[in-house]
Order: C-alpha cells, then sequence, then structure tokens
C-alpha cells in the first residue's frame, strides 16, 4: 500500500508508523488520519507484526488536527465528515501501541498519544490540549482520556488554560512511561517494542484488552472480565509452551495460538 502523509516501515517483529507532514507540524488533515487508521488496521491483521511503534519527527509528533481544514466547516459538516469513527477504529486496534514522541503533541496529537497504550518521550517533548486558545475543546478523548491518566486537577489545568507541559511534568503526572535524550527516543521505543513483540501474542492481545476494560466498566465486571481472558489462555498452545518451558528451564517458542 502506498501512502502520502505516513511511512510505515517493518522490522523484525514489529512495525514504525510515522507521521509524515513536516511542513505543518504533522497536523492530522482527513487524509493523514485515514491513512494512519487504514494502515494501523493492515498491521493489526499481519501475523508477522507483535507491536506498532507511532512517531512523528523530532520537531512535532502531531501538533493537533488541521486547523486550516476546520476552521471554515460548519457543524453539519463536521457531523458528517464523522470523523470520530476514524478515531473509534483505532480504539479497537488489537495490537499493542507505542508513541514514541517528540516535539509538539498537542490538542489531537496529545489526544492520539493518549490512544495509544504507552508513550516514550523525548526530553523535548511537550503535551498540551490547547484547543481553548482557538475558541473550542478537546474533542477526541482529551477530557476523558486525560483526566483518567492525570486526576481532575491537572486535566482542568491543561484543557481550561491551554498552557503546555514538558515532558518530565508529563512524566510526574502519569501521562507517559519514560523521558530519554532526544536521540534516543525512537530508538527506546524500539527495545519496548522488541521486549513486548517476544512475549506469547494472544497472551498480549488479551492483557491489553483486559487493561482497557478497566476504563469503561465496574470493578466488578473489569475482574470478570480478567477473569474470562485468563481462563480462555488456558485453552492456547502457547501456555502450554511457556510453562513447560519455565519448568524445563528453556526459552519458549510461541506460536501465536
Ligand atoms: N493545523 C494546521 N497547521 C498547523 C498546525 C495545526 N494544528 N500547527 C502548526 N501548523 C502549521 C503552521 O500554520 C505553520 O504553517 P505555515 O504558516 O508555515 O504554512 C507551520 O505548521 C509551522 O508552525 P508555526 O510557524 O506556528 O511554528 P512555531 O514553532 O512558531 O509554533 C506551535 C509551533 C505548535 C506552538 C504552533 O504551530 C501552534 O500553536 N500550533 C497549533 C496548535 C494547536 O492549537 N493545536 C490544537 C488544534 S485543534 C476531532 C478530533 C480531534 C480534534 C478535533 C476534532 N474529531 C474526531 C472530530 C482536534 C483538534 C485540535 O487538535
Amino acid at each position: 500500500m502506498s501512502y502520502t502523509h505516513i511511512i510505515v516501515t517493518r522490522q523484525d517483529n514489529y512495525a514504525i508508523l510515522q507521521i509524515n507532514r513536516p511542513d505543518v507540524l504533522n497536523a492530522l488533515n482527513i487524509k493523514l488520519m485515514e491513512e494512519l487508521v487504514a494502515a494501523l488496521e493492515v498491521l493489526d491483521d499481519d501475523d508477522a507484526v507483535h507491536c506498532i511503534i507511532l512517531t512523528g519527527n523530532e520537531k512535532a509528533f502531531a501538533a493537533g488536527a488541521d486547523i486550516k481544514e476546520m476552521a471554515d466547516a460548519s457543524a453539519m459538516e463536521m457531523l458528517k465528515r464523522d470523523q470520530f469513527a476514524r478515531w473509534d477504529r483505532i480504539r479497537k486496534i488489537k495490537k499493542p501501541i507505542i508513541a514514541a514522541v517528540s516535539g509538539f503533541a498537542l490538542g489531537g496529537g496529545c489526544e492520539l498519544a493518549m490512544t495509544c497504550d504507552m508513550v516514550i518521550a523525548s526530553e523535548t517533548a511537550k503535551f498540551g490540549q490547547p484547543e481553548i486558545n482557538i475558541g473550542v475543546m478537546p474533542g477526541a478523548g482529551g477530557t476523558q482520556r486525560l483526566t483518567r491518566a492525570v486526576g481532575k486537577a491537572k486535566a482542568m489545568e491543561m484543557v481550561l488554560t491551554g498552557r503546555l507541559i514538558s515532558a518530565d511534568e508529563a512524566l510526574r503526572w502519569g501521562l507517559i512511561n519514560k523521558v530519554v535524550p532526544v536521540e534516543y527516543y525512537l530508538e527506546e521505543a524500539k527495545v519496548w517494542a522488541k521486549e513486548i513483540a517476544s512475549k506469547a501474542p494472544v497472551a498480549i492481545r488479551l492483557a491489553k484488552e483486559s487493561v482497557l476494560k478497566a476504563f469503561d466498566t465496574t470493578i466488578e465486571g473489569g475482574l470478570e472480565f480478567e477473569r474470562k481472558n485468563f481462563y480462555l489462555l488456558f485453552s492456547s498452545e502457547d501456555q502450554k509452551e511457556g510453562m513447560k518451558a519455565f519448568v524445563g528451564k528453556r526459552k519458549p517458542e510461541w506460536k501465536g495460538k
């Protein structure tokens, strides 16, 4: 498949999806989002890919939705564009996604990073929901995922003031996983991707699904869901292999089933 605004590279058993509109700090226009979602779905369906890294460039992960594309839209046009459907499809990707963030991750860019499962950032990364500065508010999870990640006080601060926060603040607030010098952010994400890609794929899939369940259920419902997935893994060949390998003091060889 060929793309205009993204670059997809496969490496061993993981893939890197790079957002590539550098002239506009990777602003997320409709075409880019269409390509991004389509590429994620292709990678999700590919058994050879066990983990996905989503990244931008050193200057910007993504500076938000494309303001120029939205500026003159009416509410009806926005409704018909139905861009939320695309964002919902990202949420349904089953493989783990690591965001490797450097530079600006703003508005829709910050929301995109939060839609990923983990975030590795460079020391130069800046996160923010500055939509308030252009007369709107977050529209792709910024009031919900952010609040769950950093709590009400910090979420209010970011959403109501539009202030950008540094990578160190984002780390302290629990929004991201790790901060490294700018030369290493992609390399660090690759280390994480390789580690995750080396685990049993079915267990990874059900574990991701179970953690995400915690966002939209009661503790009771979530524990029930977790338990069913846990039992289900005992019907996989990889569970038998993993436990036999442990007992036999050897490395497991996963089959992905
Ligand atoms: N959209 C379009 N172009 C952008 C852009 C954006 N979000 N951000 C930057 N650019 C463009 C600039 O216009 C400029 O283009 P030229 O003028 O050279 O043609 C180029 O990128 C370089 O930007 P600057 O010259 O401004 O660079 P600086 O280093 O001086 O400033 C900055 C960097 C990131 C502080 C600044 O560019 C900035 O404030 N950008 C806007 C940040 C922002 O407000 N982001 C939030 C946008 S609203 C939805 C889902 C999500 C959303 C909406 C709906 N649905 C599912 C329906 C999300 C909304 C948003 O994200």
